[in-house]
């Protein structure tokens, strides 16, 4: 018998760092294997083990097959329906309530990261062609830091992570690619291969940690604090370039003040739990450059979490790390480079000027509670969990109750989807095209449809299509969206000639060769002035100023009051994408998912043993776990995996900063405060 062996490129489209390229094996039309391309110049033809269970994610037998319709909502009693029925049911409302209304503003949508492709953006191209609708904005993961830099330097990071391999030193400051970044290790291992040293930062001992050549454990939330610290040890010892301050630092005057007057370094040892020996350490890492210093996601997930951003870049700046090739801040360098046609579409000018209501990403369900004239209706989510990874659970739950219709399209059953009226079932990425960029390193790369759909899903761009063919058939002209247009011609669109030369390429199909590399402009590390108001690097904003934030770089302690002791920390799994692949057999994950991890003083105080079943609660929630005891914790932090029933349970609070980056201020994760207490 003939076999059809056939390979496809193809692209993990998750929120991760990496966004790999993908070789698929299909045969006979089936999946049979994925490996990494090794095309791609920053994730070399390697997966990390999410990425290796592709051939069982696509093929679980717990992936949606079929449009589903729940009734009552909540008591999962599902029912097969069509695609017709599903669709016209959805149409038929959004047009009950446009008319009941007299606009679409009852309508909306929350959708976030499960696929971080630019055909994505159908969804938020679907709600553009209704004219008035309510959408959402910000994000979760990184919007402080991104304003720190903005205020600091008026522009982001923009360092090339490969980059890093050309480093004296690398410093890697609450980040943790052991887990969250896996490829980034070719690049820091070929500077430490040269010589390069390393240290982590990081309130728990990591498996990033365990691989520094120092390691100083932090108390969160005081990274601000330990950059002023090295930065006053730096200037007592006469070893800053004041000279080179002078030409490119605005605020130097008001910043010398404070080092000298507020910054005290037995002091700043004491609140961050760094011995003054780390400190010692640090300044001279910072003092042989070129030291690369990446910020981790983690240090902003604080309600100070941008302020502290901003003292760590001053460190890297005034130590002239950032002019030399390989040293400077790496954060998150999105290639802000492509049109995204599909989201930005002209509308006919009756609908240019339709009212748009906005929510934010962190408050929705508040936010969406508040809304009157009209309330919020019908809510479409996609590539969201929310009740597993969202914050203010109290608040959605109220929210389902005031909807009239809930839709969720995603591959598998979750928490959310336990909430939906009708859900839809989404197709993987090996079963549509889509065009992707890292938020992270510079590779372009195309996703090829390398399979037929599994069972009936269909892709957010087909079901966008699909839904505005039926809304247009139910009533002429009611969306706008071009839903005549292919997925490959919104792909050839997003090419513009400009991206095409930039990438050394004549057309999209070259992208099937293999993934090409962008090369940024913006990228100099010669002083040539920064985009800021003063040309300068600012210790003192005027902008962070207008928006009620310290205008000058400096520690600002920010405690959250909580009756409840322990701070709760939740960072990244290694074998999760959020709360997605929990259905994999592949990715065993049972037993981290049900632990608490405690230091052994505080579980003694509360005489708890390994393995103890207890129950973790605060005013918001309670769940129950497992005790792990882990020495290497500090006391008075507690760490469980996030998600599931974890999120209940935290506070909710903002960080301090986001709202020129995505709108508005992030989510302050670790701000979040527990008890522990036997079952
Ligand atoms: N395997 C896997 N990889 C992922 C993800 C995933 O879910 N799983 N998610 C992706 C996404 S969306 C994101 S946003 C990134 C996030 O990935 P990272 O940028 O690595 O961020 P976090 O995991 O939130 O936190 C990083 C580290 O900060 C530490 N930390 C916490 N508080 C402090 C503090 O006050 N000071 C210091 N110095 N350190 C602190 C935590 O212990 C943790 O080790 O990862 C991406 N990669
Ligand atoms: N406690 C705590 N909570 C956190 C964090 C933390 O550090 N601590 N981190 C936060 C961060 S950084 C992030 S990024 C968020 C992530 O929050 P979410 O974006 O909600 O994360 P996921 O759990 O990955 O959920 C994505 C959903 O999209 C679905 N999906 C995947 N592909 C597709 C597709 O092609 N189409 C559709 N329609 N659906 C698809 C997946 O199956 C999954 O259900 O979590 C945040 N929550
Ligand atoms: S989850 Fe991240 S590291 Fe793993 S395959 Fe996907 S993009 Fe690559
Ligand atoms: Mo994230």
């Amino acid at each position: 018998m003939n076999t059809d062996r056939q390979i496809f490129h193809n692209v993990c489209p998750r929120n991760c760092y990496e966004t790999c390229g993908i070789l698929s094996t299909v045969e006979n039309g089936k999946l049979i294997k994925v490996e990494g391309n090794p095309k791609h110049g920053y994730t070399h033809g390697r997966l990390c083990a999410k990425g290796y269970a592709y051939t069982e994610y696509v093929y679980s037998p717990q992936r949606l097959k079929y449009p589903l319709r729940q009734f009552p909502r909540g008591s999962g009693n599902w029912q097969r329906i069509s695609w017709s029925e599903a669709l016209e049911t959805i149409a038929l409302k959004i047009i009950e309530l446009h008319d009941r209304y007299g606009s679409n503003l009852a309508s909306g949508y929350d959708k976030y990261s499960g696929n971080l492709g630019i055909l994505h953006y159908a969804t938020e191209g679907m709600f553009r062609g209704l004219g008035s609708h309510t959408k959402i904005h910000g994000d979760l993961c990184l919007s402080a830091g991104g304003d720190a830099l903005n205020y600091n330097r008026g522009q982001g990071a923009l360092c090339d992570p490969e980059d890093m391999a050309k480093a004296k030193g690398i410093v890697l400051w609450g980040v943790n690619p052991a887990r969250t970044a896996v490829h980034q290790w070719s690049f820091i291992n070929r500077a430490r291969d040269k010589g390069a040293k390393l240290l982590v930062i990081d309130t728990l001992f990591t498996p990033t940690a365990a691989q520094g050549d120092i390691y100083l454990q932090i108390q969160p939330g005081t990274d601000g604090l330990l950059a002023m610290a090295v930065l006053k040890y730096i200037w007592q010892e006469s070893r800053l370039d004041l000279d080179f301050i002078q030409r490119h630092v605005h605020g130097w005057e008001a910043f010398e003040s404070y080092l000298r007057d507020e910054v005290s370094l037995e002091e700043a040892s004491a609140i961050t739990g760094v011995p003054l020996e780390g400190i010692k350490d640090l300044a001279e890492m910072y003092l042989e450059s070129p030291c690369a210093t990446w910020v981790g996601f983690g240090v902003q997930r604080y309600s100070n979490g941008g302020q502290s951003v901003r003292g760590i870049d001053a460190l890297v700046t005034l130590t002239k790390n950032q002019h030399q090739q390989g040293g400077g801040l790496y954060y998150y360098n999105w290639l802000d480079i492509f049109p995204f046609n599909i989201k930005n579409f002209p509308l006919p000018p009756e609908q240019e000027k339709a009212p748009v209501r906005s929510l934010n990403i962190i408050h929705f369900a508040q936010e969406a509670l508040a809304l009157k004239d009209p309330p919020l209706k019908l809510l479409w989510l996609a590539s969201h969990n929310p009740f597993s990874q969202g914050q203010n659970l109290q608040h959605w739950r109220k929210l389902v109750s005031q909807l009239e219709l809930i839709v969720v399209v995603d591959l598998f059953m979750n928490e959310t989807t336990a909430q939906a009226d009708i859900v839809l079932p989404a197709a993987s990425p090996f079963e549509e095209y889509d065009l992707h960029s890292s938020y992270w390193h510079q590779w372009i790369a195309i996703n090829q449809k390398a399979i037929p759909p599994f069972y009936e899903a269909r892709s957010d761009l087909e079901i966008a299509r699909n839904l505005t063919q039926v809304l247009n058939g139910l009533r002429p002209d009611f969306s706008s969206f071009p839903w005549q247009l292919s997925a490959l011609d919104w792909i050839k669109a997003e090419l513009t000639p400009e991206i095409l030369k930039q990438l050394e390429i004549d057309n999209w199909e070259e992208l099937l060769q293999g993934p090409r590399k962008y090369k940024l402009k913006g990228v100099s590390r010669e002083v040539q002035g920064y985009p800021t108001e003063t040309g300068k690097f600012q210790l003192m904003s005027r902008g962070a100023k207008e928006n009620q934030l310290p205008a000058l770089v400096r520690f600002k302690e920010q405690r959250i009051e909580s009756p409840y002791p322990l701070r709760l920390l939740t960072p990244q799994s290694l074998l999760r994408l959020h709360s997605q692949y929990r259905e994999l057999s592949w990715l065993n994950l049972e037993q981290e998912m049900d632990a608490v991890e405690l230091n052994p003083q505080d579980a003694e105080q509360r005489n708890l043993k390994e393995k103890d079943h207890v129950i973790v609660l605060n005013d918001r929630g309670s769940c129950f776990r497992r005790v792990e005891i882990n020495p290497y914790i500090p006391q008075g932090v507690v760490v469980m995996a996030q998600g599931d029933t974890t999120n209940q349970l935290l506070a909710g609070q903002n960080t301090d900063m986001g709202i020129h980056t995505t709108g508005a201020r992030g989510a302050a994760f670790y701000d979040s405060w527990v008890e522990v207490k036997k079952k």
